[in-house]
Order: C-alpha cells, then structure tokens, then sequence
C-alpha cells in the first residue's frame, strides 16, 4: 500500500490563489517548481502590507516608517540564519538570485586569490550559474577548470574527485543538488576532502534549501548560495551564506551607498559585514516576502517536505516507467535524489511534449536546464522535466501520465 505523505496538500494547496486558475480551460497542474515555485496568500500578504504599511528605505531614516522597514529587513535576516541551521547572522548577505551569490565569490573571494596553474574543481552536473564563473574566473587569472564527472547512475564519481583533488586545487565548485538529476551530492563528505588539501568549498544550494533541512554548521560549505523564489519567496532575491571572517577578508564587489563606513575623494572604507556586500537599496518588499515564505516553510517542515516530494517521486518514476518509450535519467533512490524527474522521450522531441502538455493545463520544463555540459554527457540535447514541490500530489502524477499519453497518441505513438 502507498505510504500517506505527512503532509496535507489538499490543505497546502488553498494557501495558492494560483493554484485554481485554469489554463487553456483546463485546470493548472504546475510540474515546474524546480524553475521557480508558486507563492502562498501569505507570502503575497506580506509583500501588499509591507508597501501599504511600512515602506521606506532601510538602515537610514531616523523616522517610524524607516524603523519598522529596517526592523522587517533585518529580522528576516535572522530568520535565515534560524532556517540555514542556527548561524551567525552575520555571514548572511541578501543578493537578487542564487547566480549573483555564485558571481559574487568568484568576483571578490576567488579571483583575486586565484594564479596561474591554480585548479577550481566543479562538477559536471552544475547549472551554468555555478560553472561560467568559474571558467571566467579561471581565464582571467591564468588557473584551470577541472571536471568531476557523473557516473551512469547519475552520481558524482567520487573516486575521479578524490584523485582530481590536489595541492593545486584552491576552489570545489559543486551543487548540493542537481537541477536536472535530482541527486542530491554528499557535500560534507567532499567538503572535508577539500579542506584536506587547503581547498575553498562553494556550494550551490538553490535546489537544495528549497527541499531539504541544511545545517551550514556541519555541512561543510565554505559558501553557500541560494534563491528565495525556488522556496515560496518572491523573485529579486537570493541569499549568500559565509562565515563572517570569510566575508571580511573577501573584497568589496559593487559600491555605493550602504556598503561604506566613511568616503573622501580619493579612498573610501568599507560597512561592517553582511552590510558591505549590500550596496544601494536592497529588495526590501522581496525580502519581507521571503520571511513569510520561510515562516511557511518551517510551520511545514522541511523534513516533512522532503519525504513528501520523495515518496511523489518514487510513485512518479514508477508510473513513468509504465509508459513505453521513455528513458528516465537521474537516481532513483531516496538518499541519493528527489522532488524532480528528468525523463527524453524517444519518440517525441521535449519542445514539442511541453507544447502539446500545455494545452492540457500541465506545466513541466523543456530544455537543457542551464545544464549544457550535463546534456551532453546523457548524450541528449534536451530533456522533460517535472518538479515537485509541497503543493503536488499523486493525482498530479496521474493527470500527467495521462496527458504523456494523449500526447504520444497525438504523435502517433500509442503506448
Ligand atoms: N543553481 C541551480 C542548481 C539551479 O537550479 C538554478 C536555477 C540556479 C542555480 C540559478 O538560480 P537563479 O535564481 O539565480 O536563476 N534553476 C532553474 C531551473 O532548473 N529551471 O529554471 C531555473
């Protein structure tokens, strides 16, 4: 008998106004959460009571509006550091996205550490956000971009990574949790390799924060980046976390207002950290926003959420496999992977699947996911992808097997 999920999405899914609109004049299945998800009443609350009630700019106005909007500001930063396991608010450095966090330590901790000779390794499965900068990095300073690959079984070969792993080796770039594969990587386990050899470790957690606990305390990271739309949040907003002496020794990146603590013509010095890395007025709406979502999520659980999406997407790989034709890449089991699957249709090309599943009111990605590296090592150009979020449930699964259906039989492929 299927295992009941812990939680209740029938619940879950009146909290999302959006969830109830129709699409092509079928209802919305939304299957794209891995691209960004859907965002609760409370989280749009939020965002219309911060602008109606409290706005004004931050860290500044000696004026009520201007304390209650610091004081919002500034209290979802705690609240992050509560959600990433308990840690110093001050390694917490609100960006726009997951990419800007990654820019941001490859820009002003890397580059300016990096030479000649010197070795970054990154993982053949990361997203282009947690990959072009570092090969930007490395064609600036002269240092070399060096893969770890991914097995058959859509893991990292740990054994390559162990022998790749050297005194050349300054930076490992890797995310905690494929975009495409669903696996999720066993980065304390590779972080304390590096930390053998005097490695820098940066991880990409943008899958990972939005679907799993993480304690930054015991994983390891030396930085950690994410987004806060991939989590309920509204867009702009993205979280870098690094322990505050990291942050102090990286170098200032932009600069402006908010980032200094006194200017003259000729020389400026520079805020307090996590202040220094926020020049000019932040998203202060997006990150109030992002607080509503974090008080979601925690009232969830995040243990809860990920065994949810887990059982979802062991029931949905198995329902998949039932259709003829189609290979299914990534992991299958529970450790290693959840909440996505990635799937090529032998039959139908993925642009042409997304199309035809539109006009049902289901929505799932094509493409190559930002992943081109990762495409051409499962020897495709493009995938179909559903993701999974606290919002889906079986029936969604069931609705999509049927819509496959329709759509192969629309191309002639009866299965
Ligand atoms: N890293 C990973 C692992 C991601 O999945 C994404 C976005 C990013 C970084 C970049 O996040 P952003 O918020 O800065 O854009 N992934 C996807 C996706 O899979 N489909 O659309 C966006």
């Amino acid at each position: 008998m299927a295992e009941s999920s812990p939680l209740d999405v029938a619940r879950i899914r009146r909290d999302f106004p959006i969830l109830s609109r129709e699409v092509r004049g079928k209802p919305l299945l939304y299957l794209d959460s891995a691209a960004t998800t859907q965002k609760p009443q409370v989280v749009l609350d939020a965002l219309m009571d911060y602008y109606t009630h409290s706005n004004a700019n931050v860290h500044r106005a000696i004026h009520t509006l201007g304390e209650e909007a610091t004081a919002a500001y500034e209290g979802v930063r705690d609240k992050v550091a509560a959600f990433l396991g308990g840690v110093d608010r001050r390694g917490v450095v609100f960006t726009r996205n997951a990419t800007e966090s990654l820019n941001l330590v490859a820009y002003a901790w890397a580059r300016p550490r990096l030479a000649r000779g010197d070795e970054i390794l990154v993982s053949e499965m990361e997203h282009h956000s947690n990959l072009v900068p570092w090969i930007e990095a490395a064609r600036v300073t002269g240092a070399v971009v060096r893969t770890i690959p991914v097995t058959d079984e859509g893991l990292l070969d740990l054994d390559v990574y162990e022998e790749l792993l050297g005194h050349h080796t300054k930076i490992v770039a890797v995310t905690h949790k494929s975009n495409v594969l669903g696996t999720i990587n066993p980065v304390a386990e590779m972080a304390k390799a590096a930390h053998d050899v005097g490695a820098f470790v940066v991880v990409d957690g943008a899958q990972a924060a939005a679907h799993m606990p993480v304690d930054l305390n015991t994983l390891g990271a030396d930085a950690y980046a994410f987004s806060a739309h991939k989590m309920l949040g509204p867009t702009g907003v993205g979280v870098l976390w690094a322990r505050p002496e990291v942050l102090e020794e990286m170098d200032a990146f932009l600069g402006g207002g908010e980032m200094i603590r006194e200017v003259h013509m000729d020389r400026a010095t520079f805020n307090e950290v996590p202040w220094k890395f926020e020049a000019g007025t932040p998203n202060i709406a997006g990150v109030v926003g992002f607080g509503a979502a974090i008080d979601y999520l925690q009232a969830l659980g995040m243990d809860k959420l990920n065994q949810h999406e887990t059982q979802l997407t062991l029931y949905a790989r198995d329902r998949l496999e039932e259709i003829g034709g189609l290979t299914l890449f990534g992991p299958r089991d529970a450790i290693h992977g959840g909440g996505i699957v990635t799937f090529w249709d032998k039959d139908v090309h993925p642009h042409d699947l997304s199309t035809i599943l539109d006009t049902h009111g289901v929505a799932i990605r094509a493409g190559h996911h930002c992943a081109q590296p990762l495409m051409r090592r499962l020897g495709v150009v493009a995938t179909a992808r559903a993701s999974f979020y606290c919002y889906n449930d079986r029936d969604d699964v069931d609705a999509l097997v049927m819509a496959l259906h329709e759509c192969r039989k629309y191309f002639g492929h009866v299965s």
